[in-house]
C-alpha cells in the first residue's frame, strides 16, 4: 500500500532488523499520523507502531520525546518482574544514532514503539467491565508516576486544560468568524456562552498538581483481548503536570456514552449512570490512596467540565475552518461539538445521583 509518508525510509534509520514488508495508516487519532508497520524477522512477522509527531501542534518535539523517555523508563522499572511486563508500558525503539526519534529530511519527527499484541482499543465503550478496567489503568498510571524523579515534566502544550483560556479563544473565534460559519452554529455558540461561568471552577479549587496523562480518551488505553484488563496506557504526548481531575473528566467524556465522539443521532448520546459508577469504582480502586477529599468531591463535576472544554475546542476549530483536529467530512467538528454539549446536558441532569454515588464509595 502506498502511504502518504515514506515509512520504509523512516524504518532504515531505526534499530529494527529484518525485511520491511509494508505499512498502513492505523487508529483514529485526531493529531498525529500513526502507522502499523510489518517486518519479516527470520520468518516471523513482527509489527511495530510508527508515529509522525504533529509538530504544528507540538512545538517542541524534542522536549516531548524527553518526557516520554522519562515516563516510559519510570513505568518500565515499576513493571519489572510482573507477568507480561513488556506489554504494560510502551517501549520506544531507538534510532541508529541512539536517539528516541528520527528527524527526517522534511523536518518531520518520527518515533516507533513495539506493537502491543493481543490487546486493542475501542472508539466506543461496550460494557461496564471495560469502563472499570480503563479507569483502573489510568488511575494506576497516575499512581505509578507520582514519584517520578525531578525535574518537572515539560509542558508539551502550555495551558492545555486551562478552560478559561480555551473559552477566551472561542470568544475570539466567534468574533473573527474567519470561515463565515458562526451562522451555522448559533445554538452551539449560545450553549457555550450560557455555560461560561463553570470554566474557572477547578482552577479556583486549589487542587494539587500531579503528573497526569491529560488525554484519557477511552481509545488511549489498550484492553487485553483475553482478560479484558486495561493492560497499557498509550498516547503519551500530553503527559505533563496537571490535575488528576482532568484525567477522570476525560474518562467520563469518552467512556459513559454508548456512542462515538462524532455520532449524528443525538438521541443516542447520554451519560449512562452504570458506566459512570464503573469508572468511579475502577479509578478509585487505584487512585483512592492518593486523592485528597477535595479531588474526590469534584470527580462528577470534572466530567461535565472536560466534556464542555473539548466541546468548545471542537466548536472553536469549526469556526476557525478546521485547522487543528483532523476532519473526515463537512461539519465534522460541529458534529463533534454537538455530541459533547448533549453529554454536558445529560451530566447536568444526573449531577445529584453522581455526587451521592461518590460520597458513598
Ligand atoms: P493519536 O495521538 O493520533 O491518538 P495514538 O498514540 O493514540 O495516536 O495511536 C493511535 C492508535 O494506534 C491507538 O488508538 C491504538 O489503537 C494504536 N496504538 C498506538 N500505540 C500502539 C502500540 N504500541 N501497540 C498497538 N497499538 C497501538
Ligand atoms: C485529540 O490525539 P487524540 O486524538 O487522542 C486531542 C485531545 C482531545 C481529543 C478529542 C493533543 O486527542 O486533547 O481531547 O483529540 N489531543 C491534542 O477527541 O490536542
Ligand atoms: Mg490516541
Amino acid at each position: 500500500m502506498k502511504t502518504k509518508h515514506d515509512v520504509r525510509g523512516v524504518a532504515r534509520h531505526l534499530q529494527i532488523n529484518g525485511e520491511f514488508l509494508g505499512a498502513e495508516p492505523y487508529g483514529s487519532g485526531h493529531i498525529n499520523d500513526t502507522y502499523c508497520v510489518l517486518f519479516d524477522q527470520g520468518g516471523n512477522r513482527v509489527r511495530y507502531i510508527f508515529q509522525r509527531i504533529n509538530h504544528n501542534i507540538f512545538k517542541n518535539p524534542l522536549g516531548l520525546m524527553e518526557n516520554i523517555e522519562r515516563v516510559t523508563a519510570h513505568l518500565g522499572r515499576k513493571c519489572t518482574g510482573q507477568p507480561d511486563a513488556s506489554r504494560r508500558v510502551l517501549t520506544l525503539i531507538p534510532s541508529r544514532y541512539g536517539t528516541s526519534y528520527h528527524h527526517d529530511a522534511e523536518g518531520n519527527y518520527w518515533r516507533a514503539y513495539l506493537f502491543i499484541e493481543k490487546a486493542r482499543t475501542y472508539d466506543a465503550v461496550e460494557s461496564t467491565g471495560q469502563a472499570f478496567e480503563a479507569a483502573k489503568a489510568f488511575g494506576q498510571f497516575q499512581k505509578l508516576l507520582a514519584d517520578l524523579p525531578a525535574p518537572r515534566l515539560q509542558d508539551t502544550i502550555p495551558d492545555f486544560h486551562h478552560t478559561p483560556k480555551r473559552f477566551a479563544t472561542l470568544e475570539q473565534a466567534i468574533q473573527a468568524d474567519v470561515a463565515n460559519r458562526a451562522k451555522l452554529a448559533q445554538p452551539e455558540i449560545e450553549f457555550a456562552l450560557r455555560h461560561k461561568e463553570m470554566c474557572s471552577v477547578l482552577l479556583n479549587a486549589r487542587l494539587p498538581e500531579r503528573v497526569t496523562h491529560n488525554d484519557t480518551k477511552f481509545n488511549n488505553v489498550m484492553l487485553d483481548e483475553t482478560t479484558g484488563e486495561g493492560i497499557c496506557v498509550i498516547d503519551l504526548d500530553t503527559v505533563m503536570p496537571g490535575l488528576a481531575l482532568y484525567d477522570f473528566g476525560d474518562m467520563v467524556r469518552t467512556t459513559t456514552s454508548p456512542t462515538k465522539e462524532d455520532e449524528l443521532d443525538l438521541t443516542k448520546v447520554k451519560m449512562q449512570f452504570p458506566m459512570f459508577e464503573a469508572l468511579a469504582r475502577g479509578y478509585l480502586s487505584s487512585a483512592a490512596g492518593f486523592l485528597t477529599p477535595a479531588e474526590k468531591k469534584f470527580l462528577p463535576f470534572s466530567g461535565k467540565l472536560i466534556t464542555f472544554e473539548i466541546g468548545i475546542r471542537f466548536l472553536t476549530d469549526f469556526l476557525a475552518g478546521d485547522v487543528y483536529f483532523k476532519v473526515h467530512r463537512d461539519g465534522h467538528n460541529l458534529d463533534r461539538c454537538r455530541t459533547q454539549f448533549k453529554l454536558v446536558e445529560s451530566i447536568e441532569q444526573q449531577t445529584e445521583p453522581m455526587n451521592q454515588l461518590i460520597e458513598s464509595i
